[in-house]
């Protein structure tokens, strides 16, 4: 996208609570609000390991972090980004998350996102650790915000990568950064104490401003953590996640650390009353409410005016071979609930989606509809699930043997919400 071309919808009358929160509005006690982060490394949880690119959610009712963004989820969404014939092309590691202004719901397409590390894409493009992205629907990669816009309003010639980032409905970014910087610019110094920026310092970006402008200097956010920890640390490591309090009255916000296997590791802050544990959902936002087997560094913090996720998929196998089965959990959203598991072959690295009216949740078919896969997981009777007492279903397939050594993409369709799941990709061996 040209520089200054920015789609980030800008919605001020219907503004998302999140707005009013951060303008000293209104609280949001009432608003249905689902937490997404990712975790810097893999981790384990009571339900299995997780991956460092998955988008985790955090529903209200469940006691542990679900995926909403799996591995192999985002090599189809992904498609062969990078162009070497293979669908590899996972992010290494998701260190921001955040919400498009004025979504309602949860959905890869209204979430923006940085990269921990650059990603060269085919034809010599790179996505930039520094740079603030989005996904869209025809599998285009759009820049937000670019490093080198990030650096302009830093003034400097350091490498800069995004650490945490919030969006605003003004079109305002709100950032940490994933190391330290100097800047240039004396007011940029002034304002922050020194002209090193260090990677805890919470910065802000307004439209049309020339410089970013300081929020909490590092050394305040480390005041706020060791506050609300009751610690004495010189150092969090990093601030590495971002987003706006929900219970707070006015520019408060929630923070990550990446404090690891140490007290606060895990866990939440906020900067409401100078350093607090963020709570939501009425529980504290500690290693436990997540699910953690260990305390791991959450690496980005995202909260969405939406208590609804899309269907999920998960596979229970890793691996497939053609002689095996494959086991899937169905998360269908509700008791009950029936649904049908379709797949079709992938040849090359071609993905195709089309959107189907009327359905919802993940809202695109990503599956060959001329496949003969496909239609014979539309007229196989074991393709469908119903779900149990706790809205999951189980599916277990058997590849045909002409399946090894291919490919395979599988959604999952809710009959009652008319949602559909991501896609995941599925390799057969032989
Ligand atoms: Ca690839
Ligand atoms: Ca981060
Ligand atoms: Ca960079
Ligand atoms: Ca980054």
């Amino acid at each position: 996208m040209r520089r200054g071309a920015r789609r980030i919808p800008r919605v001020p009358e219907v503004a998302t609570a999140f707005a009013l929160t951060f303008l000293g509005a209104s609280s949001l006690d009432a608003q249905p609000l689902t937490l997404l982060t990712t975790t810097d490394g893999p981790a384990l949880t009571s339900q299995g390991p997780i991956e460092n690119e998955e988008i985790l959610l955090l529903p209200s009712s469940s006691n542990g972090v679900e995926q909403l963004i799996s591995s192999r989820a985002w090599a189809i969404l992904l498609g062969d980004a990078d162009g070497n014939g293979r669908l590899d092309d996972e992010p290494t590691e998701i260190d921001a998350l955040a919400p498009i202004p004025g979504t309602t719901r949860l959905s890869i397409w209204d979430l923006a996102f940085s990269l921990d590390v650059d990603r060269p894409l085919r034809a010599g493009r790179v996505l930039r650790d520094g740079d603030l992205l989005r996904l869209t629907e025809t599998g285009q990669i759009e820049v937000l915000f670019s490093e080198e816009e990030i650096a302009g309003a830093l003034a400097t010639f350091d490498d800069v990568d995004l650490d945490g980032a919030c969006l605003l409905p003004d079109g305002s970014l709100i950032f940490s950064l994933g190391g330290n910087i100097i800047t240039l610019s004396p007011g940029l110094a002034a304002d922050n104490g020194s002209p090193l920026i260090d990677d805890h310092a919470v910065l802000m970006l307004t439209p049309g401003a020339p410089r970013a402008h300081v929020l909490h200097s590092g050394l305040e956010m480390i005041a706020m953590a060791n506050r609300a920890l009751g610690t004495s640390y010189v150092s969090l490591i990093d601030v590495q996640g971002l987003e706006i309090d929900p219970h707070g009255s006015g520019e408060d916000l929630l923070f990550a650390t990446g404090l690891r296997n140490t007290p606060g590791a895990g866990t939440v802050l906020t900067t409401r009353d100078g350093g607090r544990v963020a709570h939501l959902y009425g529980r504290p936002l500690v290693p436990a409410t997540f699910g953690f087997v260990d305390s791991e560094d959450l690496n980005a913090l995202a909260l969405v005016p939406c208590a609804t996720p899309p269907p999920s998929l998960r596979l229970l196998t890793p691996e497939v071979s053609a002689a095996g089965d494959l086991d899937i959990e169905i998360g269908c959203g509700g008791p009950g609930r029936r649904g049908r598991l379709l797949a079709s072959s992938l040849t090359g690295t071609k993905v195709t989606t089309e959107t189907i009216p009327g359905l919802g949740g993940a809202g695109l078919l990503f599956l060959d509809r001329s496949d003969a896969l496909f239609r014979s997981s539309l007229r196989s009777p074991k393709t469908w699930f119903r779900a149990d007492g706790s809205g999951r279903a189980r599916v277990t397939l058997a590849p045909p043997g002409k399946l090894a050594g291919t490919s395979l993409v599988l959604q999952a369709f809710v009959q009652e919400t008319r949602e559909a799941s991501y896609p995941v990709l599925v390799r057969v061996t032989d």
